[in-house]
């Protein structure tokens, strides 16, 4: 018995052997989104390893870069005991399941604080469809770290947690049941991005969706379109076919303004193309047009919707159209009040948040402080609302470790190509509140010329910091090096909060000395809905009401103030957040309380973009 369990598990370490091939780098392939796929949403078995028994063995050695893991701990090898000797240490069938996608730490009490290595494994069917000669799956984002496995082969790894990647499964796949395991691990570390400091909870795990994704042999693997002038009404962009030679025909049509164009791909599968719509609508709060834009290429053939607009700045305004907008924002996390609370995971949690965002009578969301999933800038682009994206470089990064720049980099792009089309994100934002030494200045001037060099359409920002004036505590001054690379001086400030009381706001004067639009991406202060009192006493409604109605004349005062986004919708979990009986493991300066309940500082913001409403129009 024993010998024939010997037999069996060498027989699968040759064969490992043999086929073994280097795993793969994650690939972020934007228009995957775009073709057919089978989510594979549900319960997954899941195994929590906080040992990491499953990934590395006594040596602490990869298991996965042995030549011959061993079947009894290896758990992407999904075995099950040959016969009643064999010794495996773990069953994916008899383990409990976990809803994917979902973070982990709302779905089970024990997995609450958890922050480590987690195994899900999937099963599904697979039939090609005709037609489909590739296929590849593709997650929406894994928090922090992810390895692949299919069938018991490794098709890579991944890091960072809120960008897709995907793996071409082509050769991996069989037809019937295959079983795919997800090692996540979503430890902390110095040298990551964010690194250990966050004012958010770490939720681990598929937070999004996971999808096989089928296409032709050539497909279309990225576009871009976008309005070059308002005056002009010249659309212009590019579209990549993978696997495609020089001279081979693409198709892209704007459904509804008569245009229809074929261009021809060069010799790495890339078509450029450019076109007047005269009658082209604008895209913009006040009417979200979008317009049905397809592209074909041979068999395959991709649709979105997509509105065209423009973006520029010039002196201390944004103009958007070609003209001057004024911001009314507000922050958003990506995470859902109701229902037990966590990662947005559903389009309909999603668009509850910007809901509530319109409800407020805003026209822009700050999405801090990291990409949020693509159905939410989607439906902004439905809803008009104008979109901060963010990259979660946050506080305190490791500014002189190259794999940190390279990680950052990464997700940046990520995140620009995912969104590029998006007529709703205006702003890239680079860092949150990050110190002013030349060391991080020069990590986030070389992510501005990156950013650049892949979307030189949208503004550059980045939530700075202000620092009070030497000898003059009333006098806030935004001096940063790195207001010279971006377009718009953003800053976070909490006078009242963090810096003296509310009352402190009328004695506050600006000295920002760039001719650039300002904007203010961050105030405000906590309160524990139904609290009541005073407007003295701290964590009320009434304190951070008056804190409100004190803030504004004071940020009227900043000469070019371009917008704001007050910190923020919804009361968010954080582990630093410890106050018994006020925060309890929130962060509190939610205008509507983890319960779904509006305080009273909802309804002065409303109120005060309502008036900031009719004062527009009156100008126009
Ligand atoms: C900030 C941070 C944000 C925090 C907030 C606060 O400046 O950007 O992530 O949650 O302050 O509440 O202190």
């Amino acid at each position: 018995m024993v010998k024939s369990n010997l037999l069996i598990s060498t027989l699968f370490s040759l064969a490992l052997i043999r086929f073994a091939a280097p795993a793969a780098t994650a690939e972020n392939i934007p228009d995957l989104f775009l073709h057919p796929s089978q989510l594979l949403s549900g319960e997954w078995q899941s195994i929590i390893d906080p040992y990491e028994s499953g990934f590395y063995d006594y040596r602490w050695q990869q298991r996965d870069q042995s030549g011959s893991p061993s079947r009894s701990e290896t758990f992407y090898l999904d075995a099950k005991a040959a016969d009643a000797s064999e010794r495996i240490e773990y069953d994916f069938n008899k383990s409990p399941s976990l809803k994917v996608p979902g973070d982990w730490n709302t779905q089970k009490p024990e997995l609450f604080y958890y922050e480590g290595s987690l195994w899900y494994r999937c099963k599904f069917d697979f039939a090609a469809k005709p037609g489909a000669a590739r296929q590849f799956l593709r997650f929406g984002a894994a928090n922090y770290r992810a390895d692949v496995y299919l069938n018991g082969r490794k098709l890579g790894m991944h890091l960072g947690g809120f960008t897709p990647f995907s793996f071409e499964a082509t050769q991996q796949l069989k037809p019937g049941p295959n079983s795919l395991v997800v090692r996540v691990d979503n430890k902390r570390s110095k040298e990551a991005v964010p690194t250990l400091n966050t004012d958010w909870w770490n939720y681990g795990g598929l937070t999004r969706d996971v999808a096989l994704v089928s296409t032709p042999e050539k497909f279309i693997s990225d576009h871009r379109i976008r309005l070059e002038s308002e005056a002009t009404r010249v659309i212009s962009g590019f579209v990549e076919i993978a696997g495609a030679k020089d001279g081979e025909s693409v198709e892209i049509e704007v459904a509804g303004v008569g245009s229809k164009q074929v261009v021809k791909t060069n010799a790495s599968g890339k078509a450029d193309f450019s076109f007047a719509a005269p009658t082209l609508e604008l895209w913009s709060p006040d009417s979200p047009k979008l317009y049905d834009v397809s592209i074909r290429h041979g068999g395959d053939e991709i649709h979105e919707p997509i509105g065209f607009r423009t973006i520029r700045t010039r002196g201390r305004e944004i103009l958007l159209n070609g003209k001057p907008i004024f911001l009314r924002g507000i922050c958003i996390h990506e995470e859902f009040p109701l229902a037990g609370g966590g990662r947005v995971n559903s389009p309909e949690k999603g668009k509850q948040l910007l809901d509530w965002a319109k409800e407020l009578n805003c026209n822009f969301v700050r999405l801090a402080h990291y990409p949020h999933n693509e159905a939410m800038t989607r439906q902004a682009d439905q809803l008009g609302l104008l979109v901060w994206s963010e990259v979660p470089v946050y506080w305190a990064i490791d500014w002189e470790n190259p794999a940190t720049y390279q990680n950052a980099e990464n997700q940046l792009s990520d995140m620009i190509r995912r969104d590029a089309n998006r007529a709703s994100i205006i702003i890239w934002s680079l860092a949150n509140e990050t110190p002013v030494i030349e060391a991080r200045t020069r990590f986030l001037t070389k992510l501005a010329s990156k950013a650049r060099e892949l979307d030189g359409s949208r503004l550059l920002s980045a939530a700075m910091e202000k620092h009070a004036k030497k000898g003059s505590p009333n006098v806030s001054v935004v001096q940063d090096p790195l207001s010279e690379v971006l377009d718009i001086v953003s800053f976070n400030q909490y006078t009242g909060w963090y810096d003296g009381l509310p009352d402190k706001c009328a004695k506050v004067n600006w000295e920002i000395p760039y001719d650039k639009p300002v904007f203010v991406s961050e105030f405000g202060g906590d309160a524990r809905q139904g609290l009541h009192g005073d407007k003295k006493d701290r964590w009320t409604e009434e304190f951070q009401e008056d804190l409100y109605q004190q803030t504004f004349p004071m940020l009227e005062k900043i000469q070019g103030l371009a917008g704001l986004s007050p910190w923020i919708l919804v009361d968010f979990r954080s582990p630093k957040r410890l106050l018994p009986g006020v925060q309890d493991g929130f962060n509190r300066k939610g205008l509507i309380s983890s319960d779904g309940v509006r305080k009273k500082a909802f309804f002065t913001l409303q109120d005060y973009y309502r008036r900031r409403t009719t004062s527009a129009a009156a100008e126009h």
